[in-house]
């Protein structure tokens, strides 16, 4: 739970704006391949401030059923209505007139980080400060996709490991995952390492999956199915490697199922799947009283979404490196004016300025706006 008290504030207009940004080198997982990020960022104006949100959703519901024309029709017919025009509230206020549409949680998530933001703008206090922040600087992994070769598997490893990153997740997936975890102990015998596997696996694999346990893995990722918790229960049983659970945890009630049934013992957590920062806390408050580390996930968000993803990691639970790169492991130019860069130490700063506490670069976004539209 969040201990300030927020501001209440009217929601006058709302836009909901994509923008395409090409991604650096193509991103592969288990379920498909990227090479842009096409984000959907949601604006709030109101009380003479403009809060921004970025939506987790990707263009094909590889990763979620939410994507980006889902999201947009869920905001625009559902979760912005609900808001508009209403009296002044603030953003758990805001958030509590769309609890009543199912699901759509990447939508509600982009929706309450721009609240939040507009909030935090209005009361002068940063994401991190507002949520129970008590890190200034995040320790940072790196996301590998699925390469063409072992070799370039390596490779990458090698100039991520030279930029500072702390800890290397690798996406594998059935056939593409014992020689690669084997090939990278060789060469990285010390390495803090992890798989993710999206969901590849069922337990019929638990053999294989428990080969992995000599290669001393920090952990392995959503291994099974992306609405699994009890197959996940009866494969960690037979494995030593941790398992951390991503797609299979939507709710504060699915966290709690999963560690009342041991399905794993790390989590994974992501504003967008969870319908947001302020679920996304609750959740972490949960982990640490069950003894769960938690780490912050990414869905390659441009600096919008980066900045609230450092907020939520500089919570105490957060003890693992996340997957909070810096912004050009991602993109060449980010929606920044200042993009997030790695430090020696491989940490990123947690943005200490009002709301998202981040300037947005307008020019560059104009010229990478694909769709622009007024909701109301
Ligand atoms: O933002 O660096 C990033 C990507 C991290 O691997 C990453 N995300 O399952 O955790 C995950 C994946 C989901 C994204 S698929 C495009
Ligand atoms: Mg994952």
């Amino acid at each position: 739970m969040i201990q300030v008290q927020l501001p209440e504030l009217p929601v006058e207009r709302a836009r909901l704006r994509v923008v395409a940004l090409p991604l650096v080198s193509p991103f592969t997982t288990s379920f498909g391949t990227q090479t842009e990020r096409r984000a959907l960022l949601v604006e709030v104006f109101g009380a003479g401030l403009r809060g921004w949100g970025e939506c987790a959703a990707g263009l094909d519901p590889g990763y979620s059923y939410e994507t980006l024309a889902s999201t947009m029709e869920a905001l625009r017919r559902h979760i912005l209505p609900a808001i508009l025009g209403r009296e002044a509230a603030d953003p758990a206020g805001q958030s509590a007139r769309w609890a009543w549409v199912r699901g759509h949680n990447m939508a509600k998530a982009a929706a309450e980080m721009a609240l939040l933001d507009q909030a935090g703008q209005a009361a002068g206090l940063s994401l991190a400060a507002i949520l129970g922040g008590v890190k200034q600087r995040i320790p940072c992994g790196v996301s590998i996709g699925i390469q063409p070769s072992l070799e370039a598997t390596l490779t990458a490893i090698d100039g991520y490991l030279a930029q500072g990153y702390l800890r290397i997740k690798l996406k594998c997936k059935p056939g593409y995952d014992l020689q690669l975890a084997a090939a990278v102990r060789e060469r990285f015998p010390t390495t803090p390492v992890m798989l993710d596997a999206n969901s590849a696996y069922t337990l019929a694999d638990a053999e294989r999956l428990r080969q992995l346990d000599e290669f001393n893995l920090m952990m392995i990722e959503q291994p099974l199915a992306h609405d699994d918790l009890l197959d996940h229960a009866a494969l960690q049983a037979q494995i030593r490697t941790p398992v951390c659970l991503d797609e299979s945890v939507e709710s504060l009630t699915d966290l709690r199922a999963a560690v009342r049934l041991q399905s794993g013992r790390i989590l994974n957590i992501k504003a967008g799947r969870v319908a947001g920062l302020l679920p996304a806390v609750r959740i972490h408050d949960a982990c640490r009283e069950a003894d769960w580390p938690v780490w912050c996930g990414g869905m390659l968000e441009t600096g919008i979404g980066r900045a609230a993803n450092l907020a939520l990691a500089s919570l105490p639970g957060f003890t693992l490196p996340g997957d909070t790169s810096a912004s050009d492991r991602y993109f060449r130019r980010d929606l920044l004016e200042e993009p997030f860069t790695l430090a020696e130490d491989g940490t990123l700063p947690v943005p200490s300025g009002p709301g998202l506490g981040v300037a947005i670069d307008s020019a560059w976004l104009d010229q990478v706006t694909v769709h622009l539209e007024e909701v109301g």
